[in-house]
This record gives structure tokens, C-alpha cells and sequence, in this order.
């Protein structure tokens, strides 16, 4: 069987406002791919809708359904099993529901993934940057990335993005299971595992939007989880249990 070229996974917690017409841009974009959305039975209906776009786009639009929120971290980890295993995903995006990552960047990023092996859409990096977001949610995401680059060692510029692609032997390295993160910080946490792992790292300037409709699913308690990992993640570095590996060239079929 063929590898499939790109799997987009969403990850939804009521975004019935947003996911018809997210779906609908995704599917017009001028390049192949599927997505796969993992909804942890949203009380607005999302799941539902989701459903519907399926059966008008067979096997372009697939879902997960769990049966309640169990967490961004495991609806990524999730998603990533189904599209490898199922989908035989050569490729895999995460992105947000709610038009804060615009599909229009895909191209892009698709693109950039012929030469490196993660590629991250990027609010830090020359012609990046962030529209209509409360001064809050900038300093927020300045600090979380600052205290992430300085106490694990990250190079990339954007380090808490959720718009990602990651090749297909990336995520294979990766013992999914052992991830600890079940919520937001587990971008950081899987950054730092690719990082490690030698894997190449590029990244897309995007504009990042805050979102228009449906309300935002971070908590205090989520703010400091995420504190939790990247402690936890900065003692193993310091105890050398995360071993570095020399960089991976990249390879095309
Ligand atoms: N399946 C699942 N999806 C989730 C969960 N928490 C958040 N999401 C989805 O993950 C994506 C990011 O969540 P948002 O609430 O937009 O978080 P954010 O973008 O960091 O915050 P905002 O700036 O407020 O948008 C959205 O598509 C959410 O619907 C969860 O527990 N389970
Ligand atoms: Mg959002």
C-alpha cells in the first residue's frame, strides 16, 4: 500500500464554530492530505459535525472520538498512532481548530519538510508574529518560550507551537507512551525529545491569530503543568538521562 502523503490532526474541545469551515479549507488546499480529528466528545457537538464531513469526504476525513477531555498531550498521541499505523501517514501536522494556525501556511511547511525533519510554523522567526492577541497571551508565550529554550537547551525560536509536521521517522523514534505530558506542555516535551533525538529542526514564519470564535481551553492549572514538565524535563537533562545524539542528515525516498 502506498504511504499517504500528509495527515493533519485537530485536536477539538468544542469548536463547533470553527470545524466545518476548518475542515472545508483544509480539503481545498492544492495539496494532498487527510485529516484526522480527535474530539474528546465536545458538549457543543463537534464530534457530530465531524462525523458528517466524513461521510461526505470518505477517506479524506477521519475521527477519533473520546469519550471525554483527557488532554491535548493524548489526543496528539492518539491521533499520531491511528495516522501512522492506519492512515500510513508519510507525513503528520498538528494544528488548532479555532483559525489561530491558517491552513494557508501548509504549503509551506510541506515544502520545508523535503530538507528538515520537524518543521515548526513559527511566530518567532523573521516575518512571524501574532495579530489581534491580548498582551497577556504575548507575555505568556514569551515566557513559557524563554524559560524553555534557557532550562532545556532548545534552539528552535518557537517552542510552544502546536502547528507542526513532523516526517514519519520522526515520530517513530519517539516512545509515545512514555510521554508524561497529558496536556498543553507537551509540545515542549516532544520538541525536547526531537531535539535530543538529532532530528532536524526548521521552522515556517506564520502569523498567529487569536481566535475569533469559541473560548480558549487553557486553565491556571494547565500554566502550571507546564511549569511541572519543564522542570521536570530540566533535571533530566542535568542527570544526562535524555542522551543527545549527533545531528540525522535528511533522507528522501
Ligand atoms: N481533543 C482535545 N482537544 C483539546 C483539548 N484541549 C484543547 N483542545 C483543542 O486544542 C486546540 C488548542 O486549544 P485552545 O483552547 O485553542 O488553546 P490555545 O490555542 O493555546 O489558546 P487560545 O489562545 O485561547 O486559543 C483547539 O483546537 C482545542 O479545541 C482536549 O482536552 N482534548
Ligand atoms: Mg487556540
Amino acid at each position: 500500500m502506498p504511504l499517504s502523503p500528509t495527515v493533519v490532526i485537530v485536536p477539538t474541545y468544542n469548536e463547533a464554530d470553527n470545524i466545518r469551515d476548518l475542515l472545508t479549507q483544509l480539503l481545498a488546499l492544492p495539496v494532498e492530505l487527510q485529516v484526522l480529528v480527535v474530539d474528546d466528545n465536545s458538549p457543543d457537538g463537534t464530534g457530530k459535525l465531524v462525523d458528517e464531513m466524513a461521510a461526505e469526504h470518505p477517506g479524506r476525513v477521519h475521527v477519533i472520538h473520546r469519550p471525554g477531555k483527557l488532554g491535548l498531550g493524548t489526543a496528539y498521541i492518539a491521533g499520531f498512532k491511528k495516522a501512522l499505523s492506519e492512515l500510513d501517514a508519510s507525513r503528520v501536522m498538528t494544528m488548532d481548530a479555532d483559525f489561530s494556525h491558517n491552513p494557508r501556511f501548509i504549503p509551506a511547511m510541506i515544502d520545508l519538510s523535503q530538507s528538515k525533519h520537524l518543521v515548526i510554523g513559527s511566530r518567532y522567526v523573521q516575518g512571524g508574529g501574532s495579530l489581534n492577541c491580548t498582551w497577556k497571551r504575548v507575555m505568556l508565550s514569551r515566557i513559557a518560550n524563554m524559560t524553555a529554550k534557557l532550562l532545556l537547551g532548545l534552539k528552535a525560536r518557537d517552542t510552544t507551537a502546536g502547528f507542526r509536521l513532523y516526517r514519519r521517522e520522526v515520530l517513530t523514534s519517539i516512545p509515545l507512551d512514555k510521554i508524561f505530558s497529558s496536556g498543553y506542555s507537551f509540545l515542549v516535551e516532544m520538541l525536547f525529545l526531537c531535539q535530543r533525538r538529532g532530528w532536524q529542526i526548521g521552522e515556517v514564519p506564520i502569523i498567529f491569530e487569536d481566535r475569533r470564535k469559541g473560548k480558549t481551553k487553557i486553565s491556571r492549572q494547565e500554566i502550571y503543568k507546564a511549569q511541572y514538565t519543564i522542570l521536570r524535563l530540566f533535571f533530566r537533562r542535568l542527570r544526562r538521562r535524555e542522551p543527545r545524539q549527533a545531528a540525522i542528515p535528511v533522507s528522501n525516498p
